[in-house]
């Protein structure tokens, strides 16, 4: 029997497999000699691009933004891991952002991007991104594109159903990929149907430096994959995706594709609220960090939460339900109406559309085909509002254009499928270059898409662009979808992997974007706000030098009196008060990162020095026509010499 099964999920994939490679195959074809396709992504030197898109670095743990149409790459975002070109997280400023409970984590694997909403439309304040790996949260502050608060996710493994807002922002959430016991436990892994757990967690988001896990629902132990919040009439409740329903713990290619449906789980978030108020909140004992940036002091600092309010299904009646839902259910996407709920089943070739309304006719008639850990689970019949006969092979996901069009990527097919919301009838499909994941339209998971431009979020890039060894960069396509039929206008390589992204237009950012910081309003506690305040300290053998820039020199740029053994802090605050003039700082020998301080803001580099000698530091950054003139020496002595310490600028 065990056998059989495993056979004939073999022949599915081998059949999938070769569907895939037939695009691959098929070289060079999506090549463009099409001169209107060009002039529609132009953006004339000197020109602004008409969107942002916000790319997630997949396992780089970044965030790369582009300008849309131009494709042009505007900043890469370091978020969940260090990064040398800005010094993020190996200055002592931000190191504190990578404390987990785990210790210092610096790299996680970053999925999905998420902008802020008001009334459900992109508004432009901040956007969330996922890490993977060790779960987290993270929040972009847009008026600097800087990561300023990360949030760990208590009970989880693998947060990957995250970290999709609500209408407002009330809540980013996060459901955890892999179940794991709840709390942790030495436990035999084959006792997983017993002892693992899932959580479905809400994180309070609107107010910057109080992200907290405001409650957890714990629920059976499947594989909760992707979400999506209801926006309109289906405001205050969540979808999240399900497979392994199974609940194996093994080969899960073969035994978590069994059961004919999964499910989707529809989370009422506004009931959460009234259990909570109601007192019916568990306290669990847990231990989790969160991080936060402050720009007064341009420093990062950590605290550990110890509980975490659980609710439990069985409890609280009314709270989630499951949907089931063919076949392994990938994406899970709500129209902008609120109305419809499109589960895409990887395994199969039609997508299932779920209809808000009558799942609540479903509630209220009581009408249930079962009940899963005092979960009710609905009748599939009494929920679907139709299905697409998409003709494609493994659909992930679904976004909108605003004019009651859905466009669904197909990873095995490498196809975007345009659909009619409320017909269901396919009305057109392009071939993508290749395997796609997910598909973003600036706004097309919001009530007010913006529904201009498509971009194909591409796995797999072979051929398309020069080769550059066994290593190819992964791939966006840029589609005009204004017309009725989708275009295919530009390619462009992308950093790590796009999971997803989301596009904003440019004008909700620009107007409240930072040029500078005011040195006034610098609170760090080691800042240098004038010339004649810059000094070197020693307390035993820790050492801070008390440091300026400006173009083009450090002050002060010769320092005697080190000795090895030291413990060495240069605290370097940037003096420049104009737009686009940071200054480097790079220490010879250090075991660190440079710094790049912008202006008004101070960071500190830890040195620790090894051998006597006199060595040099410089600006990194090239700043002005004298920036290679910005450079210093300093001298090490042997540990116990009487050398004084002394510094200058400019003596003999
Ligand atoms: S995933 S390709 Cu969002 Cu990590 Cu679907
Ligand atoms: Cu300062 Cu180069």
């Amino acid at each position: 029997m065990k056998k059989l099964k495993i056979m004939g999920v073999g022949l599915i994939l081998a059949l999938f497999v070769a569907a895939g490679c037939n695009n691959q195959n098929s070289g060079n074809s999506g090549a463009l000699s099409n001169k209107s396709a060009a002039e529609k992504a132009y953006v004339a030197p000197g020109e602004y691009d008409e969107f942002y898109a916000f790319m997630s670095g997949g396992f780089s743990g970044q965030l790369s933004v582009y300008g849309l149409p131009s494709g042009r790459l505007l900043k890469v975002i370091p978020v969940f891991a260090q990064d040398g070109e800005k010094g993020y997280g190996y200055n002592e400023e931000t190191k504190p952002m990578f404390n987990t409970s785990f210790g210092f984590v610096p790299w996680d694997d970053a999925h999905h991007p998420e902008l802020s909403q008001t009334n459900g439309e992109t508004d432009g304040r901040w956007i969330f991104i996922n890490g993977n790996n060790t779960p987290r949260i993270a929040r972009i502050d847009l008026t600097t594109f800087e990561t300023t608060e990360i949030v760990e996710i208590p009970n989880s493994g693998g947060n990957h159903s995250s970290p999709f807002v609500t209408e407002n922002s009330e809540y980013v959430v996060a459901g955890t990929r892999f179940s794991v016991p709840v709390p942790q436990k030495d436990v035999a892994i084959n006792s997983y149907k017993d002892n693992f757990k899932g959580a479905l967690s809400y994180i309070k988001a609107d107010e910057p430096g109080e992200m907290k896990v405001a409650f957890q629902i714990l629920v059976p132990g499947f594989d909760y994959d992707l979400a999506h919040s209801g926006k309109g009439k289906s405001h205050g409740w969540t979808f999240f995706t399900t497979y392994n329903t199974e609940e194996s713990h093994t080969l899960l290619e073969v035994n978590a594709s069994q059961n004919d449906k999964d499910f989707i789980a529809a989370v009422n978030w506004k009931k959460a609220e009234e259990y909570l108020a109601a007192g019916k909140g568990k306290d669990f004992p847990t231990s989790y960090v969160h991080n936060y940036y402050d720009e007064s002091t341009h420093t990062a600092t950590s605290n550990t939460v110890e509980t975490v309010k659980v609710l439990i299904p069985s409890e609280c009646p009314g709270l989630i339900y499951y949907l089931p839902t063919p076949k392994s259910p990938h994406g899970v996407d709500v129209d902008p109406t609120g109305e419809y709920i499109i589960g895409n089943g990887k395994l199969s070739a039609d997508l299932t559309v779920h209809s808000f309304t009558k799942m609540l006719a479903a509630i209220e008639n009581e009408s249930y085909e079962d009940e899963i850990d005092g979960i009710p689970v609905l009748k599939f019949e009494d929920v679907i509002a139709g299905s697409v006969q998409s003709g494609g092979l493994g659909p992930l996901h679904t976004e909108f254009d605003g004019k009651g069009n859905a466009y669904t990527s197909f990873f095995i097919s490498s196809e975007v499928v345009k659909w009619k919301v409320g017909t269901w009838e396919v009305l057109d499909r392009q071939p993508t270059y290749y395997s796609i994941g997910h598909l973003m339209i600036p706004g097309g998971d919001s009530k007010a898409p913006s529904g201009k431009y498509l971009v194909a979020l591409n796995k797999i890039t072979k051929d398309r662009y020069l080769p550059t060894g066994p290593e190819m960069n992964h791939s966006a396509q840029l589609f005009d979808i204004s017309g009725d039929k989708m275009e295919l206008i530009l390619d462009f390589p992308t950093i790590g992997e796009p999971h997803y992204a989301q596009a904003i237009p440019a004008d909700r950012i620009v107007p409240n974007n930072k040029k500078f910081y005011p040195i006034s309003e610098n609170e760090h506690p080691h800042a240098v706000k004038k010339d004649a305040d810059v000094r070197v300290e020693r307390d035993g053998n820790v050492v801070r030098i008390y440091m300026t820039s400006i173009r083009s020199h450090f002050s002060p740029d010769n320092i005697e009196g080190i000795k090895v053994g030291d413990k060495v802090y240069f605290h370097l605050t940037n003096l420049e008060q104009d737009w686009d003039v940071p200054h480097g700082l790079s220490m010879m020998g250090a075991n660190n990162a440079e710094l790049l301080v912008m202006p008004g803001q101070t960071e500190t580099l830890l040195w620790e020095p090894k051998f006597e000698g006199v060595y040099p530091f410089y600006c990194t950054d090239f700043c002005s026509a004298l920036h290679q003139e910005m450079q210093g020496y300093i001298r090490v002595s042997a540990k116990g010499s009487n050398v004084p310490l002394k510094w200058s600028l400019g003596e003999d």
